[in-house]
């Protein structure tokens, strides 16, 4: 019976790697280079096709436009190729509106005209990347806001983005999704322009029917309920995915569930139990949003990977009819019993036994040590290393 449950879920599950995940980045002290960190977005799909060979349930990967298309569209060319090669193909198309020079005083909430144009016209490309490479989801992150009260026109750069999502929502083909991602502070620290999950909520609403919200799970308070937040849009249908990650303090990025496992158990019980009242699947697209800096990048890719599905098959334990009952019945002990009995079950045998039954090794950080594959880039890759890297990744 549990085991059933456990496999159901396996069978469902895939989360999406991001390809600045395999690349030199750092924290705004510095950067510490690896020999074997990918530098191009060939190196990119090789190492994503590892941990999707490995695990199984990471077919997509997402791509960050200026970071992996410098040429644009061009760039776009040489996708089909590297699908095919490495047998991972584009997820998420992310639009970079935070690193040129113009972007200094924000972009689609920047106060000059042509410089909102310029980012409109970025967007509408990355739609158009999207569109070639068979991307559905256009992912937004804004770095705008401001760090000093009284320097800028909350009201008006409130309206500015909207008229932005909305001429960047009609460039959409009628399968793509646009999803506005929101964060409290960081680089602005006075405001920031889509600062929680109301307002972009409100954004997407505004931008047209094919946006939804979403969550990267670092971007919140602390001790802020990010289920609540999660149910809420679940029930308003605007949940359309999430970047996972996780924090001590602040937008850490640091390996999904390392600091709270229960937390995001909770966010995935949020959804399981909306699809089981609901009786539908909640189309969201799960993805990793973490570049890390000490870490070696496939081990913690891999790392992220196997705990994600363990956190996924621990919620899927819970017994929504028995939790739906002990809620209307007021039986408090009993109904979060349901949820730390399904927390603390050891599902690792049986997804052990699920990877082993789809071909696929049984202890996939193992089989990546013993591929011998990391000693290959890092022999391949070290001597052209640029021995100062400045871009982000
Ligand atoms: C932001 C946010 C975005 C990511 C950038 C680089 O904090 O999480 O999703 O693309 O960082
Ligand atoms: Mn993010
Ligand atoms: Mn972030």
């Amino acid at each position: 019976m549990h085991d059933a449950r456990i496999v159901e879920a396996l069978d469902t599950f895939r989360i999406e790697l991001p390809s600045w995940g395999f690349a030199d980045t750092g924290t705004r002290f510095g950067k510490f280079v690896q020999p074997a960190a990918a530098s191009t977005i060939d190196e990119k799909f090789s190492d994503a096709g590892q941990v999707h060979a490995l695990t199984g349930v990471c077919p997509t990967l997402a791509l960050h436009v200026r970071w992996d298309f410098p040429d644009g569209l061009e760039s776009a060319g040489q996708i089909a190729g590297l699908v095919k090669r490495y047998g991972v193909k584009p997820g998420s198309i992310n639009p970079n509106l935070f690193e040129d020079q113009i972007y200094k005083f924000g972009s689609f909430g920047n106060p000059d005209e042509p410089t909102r144009a310029r980012a409109l016209q970025h967007t509408k490309d990355s739609i158009q990347i999207a569109r070639r490479v068979n991307s559905r989801d256009i992912s937004l992150w804004f770095a705008d806001g401001s760090n000093y009260p009284g320097t800028a026109n909350i009201r008006q750069r409130r309206s500015w983005f909207e008229q932005g999502l909305k001429a960047a929502h009609a460039a959409l083909d009628a399968n793509q999704r646009l999803l506005v991602e929101y964060k409290p502070f960081e680089p602005a620290f006075y405001h920031t322009d889509i600062a929680d999950w109301g307002m972009a909520l409100m954004l997407a609403r505004a931008a047209g029917r094919q946006a939804r919200v979403l969550v990267d799970t670092g971007h919140h308070y602390l001790s802020q309920n990010i289920e609540q937040i999660v149910a809420w849009l679940l029930a308003e249908g605007m949940l359309g995915g999430f970047h996972f990650n996780d924090r001590r303090y602040a937008d850490d990025d640091l390996t999904m569930g390392s600091i709270d496992p229960y937390q995001v158990f909770r966010i995935f019980h949020e959804i399981l139990y909306f699809e089981w009242e609901t009786g539908s699947r909640a189309d969201i697209a799960y993805m990793i949003d973490q570049s890390h800096n000490l870490k070696g990048k496939i081990e913690a890719m891999i790392q992220t990977v196997t705990l994600a599905q363990e956190l996924y098959a621990k919620a899927a334990l819970v017994n929504s009819a028995a939790l739906a009952a002990a809620q209307t019945a007021c039986e408090l002990v009993k109904a979060e019993s349901l949820l730390q009995d399904a927390f603390a079950t050891d599902v690792r045998p049986v997804i052990r036994d699920w990877r082993v039954s789809k071909g696929l090794p049984a202890d996939p950080m193992a089989a990546f040590r013993e591929s011998g594959y990391l000693e290959r880039i890092t022999a391949s890759r070290a001597s052209r290393k640029p021995a100062n890297v400045s871009s982000y990744a």
